[in-house]
């Protein structure tokens, strides 16, 4: 999933894609790179950035999305805003991803009615103020499950097929910078809602600060650390990493697969056979 910000506050970006003709170009580039998904977020979600107008948000997304149509990828909107998810529904998202995991008054009726997916993620306070109190937890893991779990039963009261709906355990958003990202990384499998067939895990750790806390470095200069970490939470179960790097991490992706293939076809090779009649 390749990240698309068309706001002129992105921090990470320094809004250079604020303009739609930048945004579309950016999209094109990250479809020849290999992106499957695009993700187009209105607002920055930066700790401490101020909220954005409804109208404004519509009108950085909506004609954005319009076009992008065209390119027949799916299309993911970034917004908690029922209203929004509605006009984006209306404009053809395939998928709404709401860091708010659909908690917001009117979020699950907006999205009930229509076949896109959703993603789920968690977050602990709010994204003006997540970083200023420390955030505390029993067990980061499985506190981050239990709410997961209680969202997508919600959503299936109301309707919701399962089959659309994907968690998120939000990297970043009122976690502790080292102790609890990193637990969550590392036992990304576990943050899931324990079900007979898995619900899929997005992960979105690209050029936030529990890479910068590690490497030591601003957030353009993260991309590697940034792909380490993807290919860390694809090996724990990820199914979709939210990247700004698209090319990058779609290569070392691509490297991840091929020995987890290779792995896979040595194991097959000393499993019993089974009999063959001459
Ligand atoms: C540098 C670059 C530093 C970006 C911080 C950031 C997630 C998400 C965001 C996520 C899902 C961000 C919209 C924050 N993060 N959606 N959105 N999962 N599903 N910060 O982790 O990218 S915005």
């Amino acid at each position: 999933m390749g990240i698309l910000n068309v706001t002129p506050d992105s921090f990470s970006d320094g809004g250079q894609y604020a303009l739609r003709g930048d945004a579309l170009r950016q999209a094109e580039r990250m479809l020849l790179d290999g992106a499957d998904i695009i993700d187009i977020g209105g607002e920055s979600t930066r700790p401490g950035a101020p909220p954005v107008p409804l109208g404004e948000e519509l009108e950085r997304v909506i004609p954005l999305l319009e076009q992008l149509r065209r390119a027949n990828v799916p299309l993911s909107v970034d917004t908690y805003k029922p209203e929004v998810m509605r006009h984006a529904l209306s404009a053809g998202a395939d998928m709404i991803n709401d860091i708010w995991g659909f908690r917001m008054a009117g979020a699950i009726d907006a999205v009930r009615d229509s076949d896109c997916g959703l993603c789920v993620m968690h977050m602990l306070g709010e994204p003006q103020t997540m970083q200023l109190a420390e955030p505390r937890y029993d067990d980061v893991v499985s506190d981050v499950r239990r709410f997961l779990e209680e969202q997508v039963a919600t959503l299936q009261q109301a309707g919701i097929a399962r089959a659309r709906i994907s968690v998120d355990p939000g990297f970043g958003f009122g976690k502790a910078v080292l102790d609890h990202n990193y637990a969550l990384l590392a036992h990304l499998r576990d943050t899931a809602p324990r079900a007979a067939s898995p619900y899929p895990i997005v992960a979105g750790i690209s050029r936030k600060s529990m890479v910068g806390a590690v490497v030591g470095r601003p957030a353009p200069e993260r991309v590697a650390g940034s792909i380490a970490a993807a290919v860390c939470a694809a090996e724990r179960g990820a199914a979709i990493v939210r990247v700004h790097d698209v090319a990058q991490t779609v290569d070392a992706l691509k490297i991840w697969v091929t020995v987890r293939d290779a792995a896979n076809a040595s194991l097959r090779a000393v499993e019993p056979q089974p009999h063959k009649r001459s």
